[in-house]
């Protein structure tokens, strides 16, 4: 017998910075194996971990494959078996009649599940804006930091990932690259090889920490006083670039004389790091070139983290790194890609409404409030999809209480049962990446990718656009934006920006960018400068400067509660996704908390036992590790696990808050006081 051999090329659908193009090898219909791609630059052919076992992930034995409605109480997890046809009837009929008497009671939960632009918002958008439905602020992840950027840089903007490798000086700030960005990595290692210092600016000893040169192991939610510290002694040292200052920045005098109040003893003692380490490190930051930053998303998960945000982001052009193309900064890429957004998700069908807007942060307070002029009306659906939000929201107490709303009406479009499956109405079976067409932006690098399927949808699988499109159909919504197809969709993102041939071809397309791109100023801000002071957060009655604001709970301030919590990703995981794949799982056994020998000896901790980690907010139970992974006062809850599958039915974010971050309505999941026993 012959074998029916084909290689699909695709992308990797997952939320990281890396958006590696793929190529899976089909074997009479079926996936066998999943690659990077060796043309593409930036993956090199290599994958994480977690993503080559996409096969394993797809065709799992608990992998949905036809609708199912509830039959037992929500959260039972109990569910029968039903036709499309009837689910989406159904679904159709309680829709329409929320939808007749107020559709903001409507509300899309949707986020990074797939990064692709179709199977993300595009028919879905389409759907809740011809509905009215509430909008959903997604900011669960990136929006502090990212609004920073916008307030500093004018945008998701800056270096390419690929001159890293050409850098002198490497900041790793906020991240763990060899766990979260595995493909920077190989460009710092590359830097690294070359001759140039790393240093790792980082509350935990990540594995990433341990092969850079130095590590300033700061406490959590102080970057910004490190960043004003570092500041103060390019002033003191005239370390700084005065042409590029003048020519290029706005605000100096201003900010100049904030940064004079930070000393490097004033940071040392916020920080918890010596004072001649924030002094080295200033010294080399002023003094090498060209010298990078790569900052992430770990430092703006707390109060403060939008103004730390905007702290790291003026260091490059007191120094005039942005001159050569492997200096400056890169938090995210994102910014840099023309999306069509109005195409794909069409805010003309809104037709001049403007229904309210629900933050997915606090969607455990909001799904318990009462109609209200100020708040709308009370929730009555939600309709989630590419999200696992009693996993991955804070307070999960309060979202579980507001799923398990009798009265709630809540379809969950999944590959598994969730937890938050679990307390849904319906769930209804989606395509994985390699079933479904899709296209792609990064927020690591600069190339669109484009994901063919591989393989026919397993079980009865649709993809999201389907769904909506059906949905849309029987709800009796006729327009013909309805009627694209995903291919459509995915020529339509981008549009004449980048040749789809190419994309069809290839998998892959570079944009067309400058190398160092803000070497002579042309900052996408309104002053076209890089914005110390900004003008447009002064207006919204904010600091118009960055400043170290101390976390909601910062650590010392509680009595009950004397240690900080960290919640960093476990490496084999992504978020909630990949935690039933039982061949990761094996790689991480359990939820884990690292734990400072001081802190574990003073509670009577052993490494390996069953520990109680909890606040006024609520508890769980994981296995605590004594490590010296975690800095004495902070504890590191490895996340995100399925509460199903923790130790006792809940996970570490039963602990964070519903607080929100200083600038861009993030949440704090790093800032949040903690104490632990032994269980
Ligand atoms: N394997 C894996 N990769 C992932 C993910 C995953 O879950 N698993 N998640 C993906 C997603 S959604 C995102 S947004 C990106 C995130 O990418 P990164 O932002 O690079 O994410 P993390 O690896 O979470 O790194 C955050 C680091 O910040 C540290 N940190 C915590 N608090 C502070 C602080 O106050 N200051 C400083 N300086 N550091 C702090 C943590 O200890 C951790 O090492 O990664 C993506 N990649
Ligand atoms: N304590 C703590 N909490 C955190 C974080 C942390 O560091 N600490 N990180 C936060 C961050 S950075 C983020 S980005 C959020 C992530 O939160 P989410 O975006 O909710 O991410 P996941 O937990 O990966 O859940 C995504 C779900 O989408 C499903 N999915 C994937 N592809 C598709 C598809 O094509 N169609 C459909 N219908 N479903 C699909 C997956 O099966 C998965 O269950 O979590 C946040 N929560
Ligand atoms: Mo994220």
């Amino acid at each position: 017998m012959s074998k029916r051999i084909t290689l699909v090329k695709g992308a990797c659908p997952h939320d990281c910075p890396d958006a590696c193009a793929l190529v899976t090898t089909v074997q009479d219909g079926v996936a066998v194996k999943v690659q990077g791609n060796p043309e593409h630059r930036h993956t090199g052919g290599v994958l994480c971990t977690k993503v080559s076992r996409y096969p394993e992930r797809t065709y799992h034995p608990e992998r949905l494959l036809h609708p199912l409605r509830r039959v037992g109480p929500k959260g039972s997890g109990k569910f029968e078996r039903t036709s499309w046809d009837q689910a989406l009837m159904d679904i159709a009929a309680r829709l329409s009649q929320i939808a007749a008497r107020d559709p903001q009671a409507i509300v899309p939960y949707s986020y990074a599940g797939t990064m692709g632009l179709v199977q993300g918002e595009s028919i879905a958008a389409r759907f809740f804006n011809r509905l009215g439905a509430s909008f959903l602020d997604r900011t669960i992840c990136s929006n502090a930091g990212g609004e920073a950027l916008v307030h500093t840089l004018g945008g998701k903007v800056g270096m390419k990932v690929e001159y890293f490798a050409e850098s002198r000086l490497i900041l790793i700030w906020g991240s763990n690259s060899i766990t979260s960005n595995l493909h920077f990595w190989r460009q710092a290692q590359e830097a690294k090889r070359n001759g140039a210092r790393l240093v790792c600016i980082d509350p935990r000893r990540t594995e990433t920490a341990e092969k850079c040169h130095d590590h300033v192991q700061l406490r959590p939610g102080t970057d910004a006083a490190l960043a004003l510290a570092i500041m103060h002694e390019l002033v003191v040292n005239d370390l700084l670039d005065h042409d590029y200052i003048e020519r290029y920045t706005l605000g100096w005098e201003a900010l100049r004389e904030r940064a004079l109040r930070w000393t490097p003893e004033r940071a040392a003692e916020v920080c918890g790091v010596p004072a001649a380490q924030i002094r080295a490190l200033a010294r080399d930051w002023g003094t090498t070139q060209p010298a990078a930053i790569r900052l992430n998303y770990g430092m703006q998960r707390v109060r403060g983290g939008g103004n730390a945000v905007r702290a790291i982001a003026c260091l490059p052009a007191l120094t005039g790194a942005w001159r050569h193309r492997a200096g400056g900064a890169l938090l995210s890429s994102s910014g840099q890609f023309p999306v069509d957004k109005a195409a794909l998700q069409r805010p003309d069908l809104l037709a001049g409404r403007q229904p309210r807007t629900i933050n997915m942060v606090t969607i455990g307070d909001d799904l318990l409030r009462p109609a209200s002029p100020a708040f709308g009306p009370r929730i009555e659906a939600l309709v989630v999809y590419n999200s696992n939000p009693l996993a991955v929201a804070p307070e999960s107490g309060k979202v579980v209480a507001g799923f398990a709303r009798e009265d709630l009406f809540t379809v969950v479009l999944e590959h598994f049962q969730t937890d938050t499956a679990d307390y849904a109405d319906y769930i209804l079976p989606a395509t994985t990446q390699l079933e479904h067409w899709d296209i792609h932006f990064s927020y690591g690098h600069t190339d669109v990718t484009l994901n063919r399927p591989a393989i026919a949808p397993v079980g009865e699988a649709r993809p999201n656009t389907q769904v909506f499109r059906e949905l849309a159909r029987r709800m009796g919504l006729t327009d013909p934006c309805f009627d694209d197809d995903d291919l459509a969709l995915c020529r339509m993102a981008y549009g004449a920006r980048v040749d789809f041939d190419e994309l069809l071809q290839e998998g892959f397309a570079p944009l067309p960018l400058p190398e160092a791109p803000f070497a002579q100023g042309g900052f996408p801000t309104p002053s076209g400068k890089c914005e110390f002071f900004s003008e447009r957060l002064a207006r919204q009655g904010l600091d118009g400067l960055p400043d170290h604001l101390p976390n909601y709970e910062a650590a010392g301030t509680s009595p009950r509660y004397p240690l900080a919590m960290i919640s960093p990703p476990a490496r084999n995981f992504l978020n909630s996704s990949f935690v039933n794949v039982d061949s990761l799982q094996e790689i991480e056994r359990e939820p884990l908390l690292e734990i400072h020998a001081s802190d574990a000896a003073a509670r009577g901790i052993a490494s390996g036992a069953v520990v109680r980690v909890f606040n006024d907010r609520g508890q769980y139970h994981c296995k605590a590790q004594v490590s010296e992974r975690a800095r004495p006062g902070v504890v590191n809850g490895l996340g995100v696990w399925w509460r199903k599958l923790g130790l006792a039915g809940t996970n570490v974010n039963e602990l964070t808050s519903q607080q929100l971050t200083d600038i861009g309505r993030g949440p704090v999941f790093y800032d949040c006081l903690v104490e632990v026993e032994p269980a």
